[in-house]
């Protein structure tokens, strides 16, 4: 599946703890874009979407949620609970995300600008498109 998780190197202990993370070090593409997510009622399901090229990496600063992913053959849930992981989409995953703690901030690293072109909002297009792509 095109979605991987990264752990990233934590620095510090008892005095609090800090990720550090450089491009094309520990984030494999350009950075075009910062966005986040939070203030999410427990049960809302968000995402329901695939993206055609947009690469993204997912950190869970606060609180915790699950994330549900896709490839069109394979479905598996990610439990993201720390900022010390960042969980890697590449394109053409579907994604939901749902089960958010009171208190989950998502912060979103992506590598390319905000274009409503690369979503595919619709699960039967987005299978006819894994179908057509074998
Ligand atoms: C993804 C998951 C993890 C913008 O104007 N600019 C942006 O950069 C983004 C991300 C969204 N928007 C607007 C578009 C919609 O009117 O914000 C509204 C909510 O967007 P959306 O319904 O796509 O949000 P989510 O939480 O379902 O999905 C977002 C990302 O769109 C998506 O790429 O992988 O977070």
């Amino acid at each position: 599946m095109n979605a991987q998780l990264l752990d990233f190197v934590v620095h510090g202990d008892h005095d609090g703890k800090l990720v550090a993370l450089e491009e094309h070090e520990d984030i494999p593409f350009d950075v075009r874009r910062v966005y986040y997510i939070w203030g999410n009622s427990p049960d809302v399901c968000r995402g329901k979407h695939a993206h055609d090229k947009l690469e993204q990496i997912i950190i869970c600063v606060s609180g915790s949620c699950d994330f549900i992913l896709d490839d069109g053959n394979e479905r598996k849930t990610v439990h993201l609970d720390t900022p010390s992981r960042g969980l890697y989409i590449k394109h053409d995953i579907w994604r939901e995300f749902t089960n958010f703690s009171e208190d989950c901030v998502l912060v979103v690293l992506a590598s390319e600008h905000y274009k409503e072109s690369d979503y595919t909002r619709n699960y039967h297009d987005f299978l006819r498109k894994c179908t057509n792509e074998k």
